[in-house]
């Protein structure tokens, strides 16, 4: 394959969709010269039936808001590539959605679930319904509408959706009812479910958690540890949340976390007592990251959507959305001596800010990888789903611990460059990319 020429093609047949040309651009650049070891790919064109998704579902969501207005709002699923296992991916609830975003996060998903070890395709859906701002009854009824639709398309050994930005335990339990409803079926359509009724325990943990186990990882190859470390993370939801947790564990000082409006600097560190007051009021009371400093007035606050990136540290863990560290900020965390970047948010690392970290020879994880908890732990669920079972905490994050151990270690085995550096990018490209490749090939043109 002529990489440059397939994504030419790519953008000709689809235009006006930036983040899925960015995402499979990134991919086709790493994995050109292994595809290419290969004929048989080339001349099974391997590479087209990559990158399109197997099928797009596009639906109308209609509901009625608490003042009695009909509302409507636009769904999707993208269920991208089920080779080595049903469709699973995360549903993501947030204004800025659109088919161009929710292809790049499928697309992304297929290679990630191949690096589990786990048996999952990549899919990924949602809607440009955002729930900041609704009411709890409002959240309900979307969520309902959604499922009204999604159901023809979802099922236990068919496709898995999950959360991500926008849906968490309260909309996957919402989803998870009226599918029941609708189909007359108790099983595991859905992950990120309640405890109460088939989730798994570290589930809401697994993407932070996993993250700081790659970081861990990454670090240990130099000889260092997360014990004393000044910590950036962005994102005040779900996975920042968690990685924060862990980095407290393991003697690490958060410096930072934010929301779409801005970001909080304490320079005492937030501590867990801290981040139980931001998990109270991010989950219970859906509040803002500024009132943080309304509670600890030595933090400060910086509004207008500014970002973490500018202040002084040692590793940088973003965990909010894509594209959130550009090449400005690149060079400011490279200049102020950041030793590691690993990221809990899919593709938050601009291509041309990638190139700065690689340049600077630091420690750099793309999402593919470092957030593979989360989707990982879902693979879990189904297992005790099938398994009509429920692990511990001590086994599902043993399991969990292991998986992050084995991407680090095919990252550093596809990755390893002449000079030692591990290019984690191409790493985690080239591993994901082969196992999927060659069940693509073993099951012929379907
Ligand atoms: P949440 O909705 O729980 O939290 C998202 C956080 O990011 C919020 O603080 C939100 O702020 C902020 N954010 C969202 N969009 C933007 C934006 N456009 N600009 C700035 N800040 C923004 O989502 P998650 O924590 O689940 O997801 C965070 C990232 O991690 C995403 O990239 C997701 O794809 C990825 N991920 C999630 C996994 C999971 O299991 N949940 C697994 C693997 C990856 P605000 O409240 O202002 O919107
Ligand atoms: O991006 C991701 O990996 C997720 N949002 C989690 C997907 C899942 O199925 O758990």
């Amino acid at each position: 394959m002529d990489a440059k020429k397939v994504l030419e093609d790519l953008k000709r047949r689809f235009p006006g969709e930036p983040e899925y040309h960015q995402a499979v651009a990134e991919v086709l650049g790493t994995i050109e010269e292994e595809y290419n070891k290969h004929p048989e790919f080339d001349r099974a064109n391997l590479i087209e039936r990559l990158c399109i998704p197997d099928r797009i579902c596009q639906f109308r969501v209609t509901w009625q808001d608490d003042q009695g207005n009909y509302r409507t709002n636009m769904g999707y699923r993208v269920q991208h590539n089920n080779a080595i296992g049903p469709y699973k991916g995360g549903i993501r609830f947030h204004a800025s959605v659109n088919l161009g975003i929710l292809k790049f996060l499928a697309f992304e998903q297929t290679f990630k679930n191949s690096l589990t070890t786990l048996p999952m395709g990549g899919a990924k859906g949602g809607s440009d319904f955002s729930p900041r701002g609704k009411s709890n009854a409002e959240v309900m009824r979307f969520c309902q509408a959604f499922m009204l639709e999604l159901v023809r398309h979802i099922g236990p050994d068919m496709d898995v959706p999950a959360g991500d930005i926008g849906v968490g335990g309260r909309e996957v339990a919402y989803m998870f009812g009226m599918y029941k409803k609708l189909t007359r079926e108790f099983s595991g359509v859905l992950t990120g479910k309640g405890l109460e009724f088939g989730g798994s325990l570290i589930r809401p943990e697994a993407t932070g958690y996993g993250n700081v186990y790659f970081l861990q990882e990454m670090l240990k190859t130099r000889g260092q540890s997360v014990e004393g470390k000044k910590v950036l993370i962005s994102g005040a939801g779900n996975v920042a949340q968690y990685t924060a947790e862990k980095v407290i564990q393991l003697g690490g000082k958060v410096l930072t976390m934010s929301d779409s409006d801005g970001y909080i600097y304490d320079p005492d560190g937030i501590d867990r007592e801290k981040l139980d007051y931001i998990m109270e009021l991010k989950n219970l009371y859906r509040g803002r990251i500024r009132e943080y400093v309304e509670q600890y007035p030595t933090a400060q606050y910086h509004g207008d959507g500014a970002k973490p990136w500018f202040e002084k540290a040692d590793i940088a863990l973003p965990s909010a959305t894509q594209n959130e560290i550009n090449e400005d900020a690149a060079r400011a965390l490279v200049a102020n001596g950041i030793m590691a970047v690993s990221e809990g948010a899919n593709m938050p690392t601009t291509p041309e800010a990638i190139r700065v970290f690689q340049e600077a020879k630091i420690l750099y994880a793309p999402g593919k990888a470092a957030n593979a908890g989360g989707v990982s732990v879902s693979g879990l669920e189904m297992s005790q789903n099938s398994e009509r079972l429920s692990w511990t905490a001590e086994e599902v994050d043993r399991r969990l611990h292991a998986i992050m151990e084995n991407i680090h270690q095919n990252c550093v085995k596809y990755g390893t460059e002449s000079d030692g550096y591990v290019n984690y990018v191409k790493g985690a490209n080239v591993a994901g990319f082969m196992k999927v490749a060659k069940a693509m090939m073993a099951q012929g043109i379907v």
